[in-house]
Order: structure tokens, then sequence, then C-alpha cells
């Protein structure tokens, strides 16, 4: 096993993976900022190293720093957690290049997910099922694309090759839009990623958005632990994800979990990961790989009893997966509310000292959150501070079970986003499950 590893991340997510390594006797270093000193996973930490200044530029995004820190304290490995370094291939390389793991995939595997034209095509090429589209970049043949787009049929959807996570996309409903759609997003992309590739979809205009999880180990072997439905968003950002999807049948999760875990070995895929899928009338449309540990892992573990943060831990320490694709039952239904320091009307972040906190408890019900009474919340950083999972025999369960953990919950000193959590599950839409991508911006009235 590992001996003594680096925690590359804060907040939350950084909590949890500290709990996976004291369960496993690994040793921790926390690496933090000098707002975050005072974070509870630095306070539980084996060692901690303070490496910049507030600014993630300077700290969290401080590739030398956090390499140092692992040399000075004579760690093995690095786990960057989500968000920051977590998916640059170069740190990735970087890590290994200077002699400790990288607790994810390789480099050079995280590169090819990266830019979503060489991730779509290695997808096609393992007979994973793809949007209707151009295969490939876009060229400056006017009369080329305007015959894309009429094979295509609009609306169409310019996506930049560098882009992903809602960033760098423009839809495009008729001809006459085309070709400044294009020359317009190539030129958004060459300034926000260097890299002026684009590429062109059929726009989906009703999708929800369904993910498999992956694991896969340094010895060939994959497994999947099913689908989570993350439909439920703002402005490209999550708010609440549950696990199975609702309507997914059992055949339609073990084809496509099939066809990811193939996907899995014909890359080489080492580490936890996740197929992102457009899903619309019963038919599921890859669009990016995630490479990394992701905010919602927790609602599949409920679901599978998998630890995923462990196994990432296992497998980058050269074991074999512990399942096999049999062993892995799915076991009731999870759903997560994401907990932000936010104003409920504005949505703009909220942060300051903590005042009061009660957490919520009972069956069924799990709190990911770094939080405590006295707590400040820095304004420097993303404005989750927590995840609240509820687990249930069926969907019904796990839903009145959230309910009555949101009216437990006190949170005095900041805003909060409990109030929408609340709205939301109490809606019948959201009972009755299956709400598209764009159901909670309409809601809201955007
Ligand atoms: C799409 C799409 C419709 N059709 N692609 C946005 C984030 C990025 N991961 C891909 N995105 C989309 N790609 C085609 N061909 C609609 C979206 C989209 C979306 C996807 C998932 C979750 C939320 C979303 C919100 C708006 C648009």
């Amino acid at each position: 096993m590992l001996d003594k590893i680096v925690i590359a991340n804060r907040g939350e997510i950084a909590l949890r993976i500290l709990r996976a390594c004291r369960e496993l006797n690994i040793k921790t270093v926390a690496v933090h900022s000098t707002a975050d000193a005072t974070q509870k996973h630095v306070l539980l930490a084996d060692e901690s190293v303070c490496i910049g200044p507030p600014q993630s530029i300077d700290s969290y995004l401080n590739m030398p720093a956090i390499i140092s820190a692992a040399e000075v304290t004579d760690a093995m490995a690095i786990h960057p957690g989500y968000g920051f370094l977590s998916e640059n291939a170069d740190f990735a390389e970087r890590v290994e290049d200077s002699g400790f793991v990288f607790i994810g995939p390789r480099g050079e595997t995280i590169r090819r997910m990266g830019d979503k034209v060489s991730a779509i095509k290695a997808m096609k090429d393992a007979g994973v099922p793809c949007v209707p589209g151009s295969d490939g970049p876009l060229g400056d043949d006017s009369e080329e694309n305007f015959r894309i787009g009429r094979k295509v049929g609009y609306p169409v959807i310019i996506k930049a090759s560098g882009g992903g996570g809602g960033r760098g996309m423009r839809v495009v409903h008729t001809e006459g839009a085309l070709l400044n759609a294009i020359a317009l997003t190539q030129a958004e992309a060459k300034a926000a990623f260097d890299n002026e590739v684009v590429y062109l979809e059929k726009y989906l205009e009703h999708p929800r958005h369904i993910e498999f999880q992956v694991l896969a180990d340094n010895h060939g072997a994959a497994i999947h632990l099913g689908e989570r439905d993350c439909s439920m968003q703002r402005r490209h950002q999550k708010v609440i994800e549950e696990a199975p999807a609702p309507g997914i049948s059992e055949k339609q999760r073990s084809k496509m979990g099939r066809i990811c875990v193939d996907a899995c070995k014909s890359m080489g895929y080492r580490s936890a990961g996740t197929f992102e899928f457009l899903y619309e009338d019963e038919e599921f449309y890859f669009i990016e790989m995630n490479t990394r540990i992701q905010v919602e892992h927790p609602v599949t573990e409920m679901i599978t009893g998998v630890d995923i943060v462990r196994a990432q831990l296992e497998i980058a320490a050269g074991e074999k997966l512990k399942y096999d694709q049999q062993d892995i039952r799915i076991s009731g239904h999870a759903i997560e509310c994401r907990i932000n320091a936010e104003d409920p009307k504005s949505f703009t972040p909220s942060p300051g000292p903590i005042r009061l906190w009660h957490a919520p408890g009972g069956p069924g019900i799990r709190v990911d959150s770094h939080i405590y009474s006295g707590y400040n919340v820095p304004p420097f950083y993303d404005s989750m501070i927590g995840k609240i999972i509820a687990h249930g025999a069926d969907r019904n369960t796990a839903i009145a079970r959230m309910r009555n953990a949101l009216t437990e919950i006190v949170i005095e000193g900041i805003k909060s986003n409990i109030a929408l959590h609340q709205e939301i599950t109490n809606h019948g839409a959201f009972q009755a499950g299956g709400t598209d991508i764009h159901y909670l911006e309409k809601r809201l009235g955007l």
C-alpha cells in the first residue's frame, strides 16, 4: 500500500480523501493556502504544508509548490481531488516524472480526454455511441461545412475541442447562421483555450445528463458502477444528482456499462472515471469523459457499497480491482443535494463565518462536509460547502429522507441554497423523476 500521500485539494473532497487514507493506514499531508489553515482536513492530517497565498493560482494550482511539499514530507503519491489540477495532463506527468504516483489516469489519457475531438474519436473507435456530427475538426471550407450541417440537420451545436463542461459552445438554428457561429466559436476558443479547433454536433433539445462511473486497474481489469442522473443543474453547475437514473432499465444499464468498460480496456484506462452522455428518446450519446473523482461520487457509493476513493488509492498502489462486474449489485436509490454558501435569490457567493451548524442525521443520511460551527467560508474558492446524501430502499424513501434532512439542517451566519433544495424536492416534477437539463433554469425563470 501507499505509505503517505499528499492531498492536493481543499474542502469536503480533501476531507473525504483523508478519511479513506485513515481507513487504509496511509499517512496524510494536507497542502493548503494561507486562507485554509483551519480547514478540518488540515487539522486532522498527519502533516500540513502551507503552499501559498489564498488565490488558487498561487496555491492549489501551484505545481512546483505541491510537488515540493511531496518531496519535503517524503510522500509517495499525490491525490488531486476534483477541480484545480485534477485534469491537468502536464501536472500528472510532472508528478510522475518527479518520482511520485499521480492518483488518477496516466497523463497521456488525461490529455486525450481533455481534447474533446480526440476523446470522441477514441470513443467512436471503441464502439461508444456518440452524437451525430462532424466526426472531427471543422475546416475552413465553407461548402464542406454547409454539407456537414445539412447532413446532420439543424439545430446543430458548435463546440470548442479545448472546452468542455459547458465552456465554448454555440447553438446554430439555421444554415444562414452557421459560418458566423463557427468563426465566433473559433475566435473565442483561441482566446480561452489557445486552441481554435471546433467541431459540430446535432443539437439535442431536451436531453437528460446521465453519466456512467467506471473503475479500472493497472492490470487490464475494468468494471462499471452504474449511472447517475445529473440533469438538475443551473449554468452548468449541478445542483442535485441521483443514482440510479430514473427510468433506466437493467438491460440498458448493463449494455451501456459494458460499452464503457470495453472502452476503458481499449484505451488502457486507469483509476476512476466517468463517461458523460446525453440521453434523449431512450438513446445515449457520449459527449465527454471526466478523468477525476467527481463531486457526485457518493450517490454511486451508496447504491453499490463500493468506496470509490479507496479504490483509487488501491489502484494507485498497483493493486488489482477487488470486484468483478458480477460482484456489483445496485441496492436502492441515492440522492445528493449540493449545499452552497450563496444568496438564494441572486446565487452570488455568501462567504463568511458559520456561527452555528447542525448536521442532519438519521437512517440513510450521509453528510460530506468540512464545515463546523466557527468555520469561516473564505471568499476565494467555489461556494460549495458540503453535500447531503440520502439513501433508501427506493427513490421515494430516498426523497422522504432527503426532505427530512433538509428540515433538520441549521446553518447560521451565511446564506445557503437549502431553501432551493426544499423547493425542488417538494415539487411534483422532481418527485416524478426524469426531468431534463433545462428543467431547473426554466423553473427559476431564466
Ligand atoms: C450538448 C447539448 C445538446 N446537444 N451537445 C453542456 C456541457 C457540456 N458537457 C456539453 N453540454 C451540452 N452539450 C449536444 N450535441 C446540451 C448541452 C448542455 C448541457 C449538457 C449537460 C448538462 C447541462 C447542460 C446544460 C446546457 C447545455
